[in-house]
């Protein structure tokens, strides 16, 4: 489980990541073009995902891919969490938006 401290140290550092679930998980919301983007992103995200063994749970409408995050196991936010949502950040920014939030 991550500290208390490092999960809001993530928070400020990441303001468009919110707190969900009685603090028990960490979902935010991705724009994208069109729904080629959205789905490549969620490509992306998904080998990186499969790899860690450690997945997210999302919703995807045409240009929106909502994410969230938690460690069942653990039931709440872990570092591998964390790890997870650094690497979506990373793919999004990756690419060619329209609107970098
Ligand atoms: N992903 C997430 N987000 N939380 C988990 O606790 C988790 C997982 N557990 N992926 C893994 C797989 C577990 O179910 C398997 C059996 O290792």
């Amino acid at each position: 489980m991550m500290s208390p401290a490092s999960i809001s140290q993530f928070l400020q550092s990441r303001p468009m990541w919110k707190l969900e679930r009685q603090c028990k998980a960490i979902t935010r919301e991705y724009l994208f073009a069109d729904f080629m983007q959205s789905f490549s992103f969620m490509t992306h995200v998904a080998l990186f995902a499969e790899k860690k063994d450690h997945h997210p749970e999302w919703f995807n409408v045409y240009n929106k891919v909502v994410m969230t995050l938690t460690t069942h196991d653990a039931d709440g936010v872990t570092d591998k969490d964390i790890e997870l949502a650094l690497y979506a950040d990373r793919v999004f920014s990756a690419m060619d938006c329209p609107v970098q939030q």
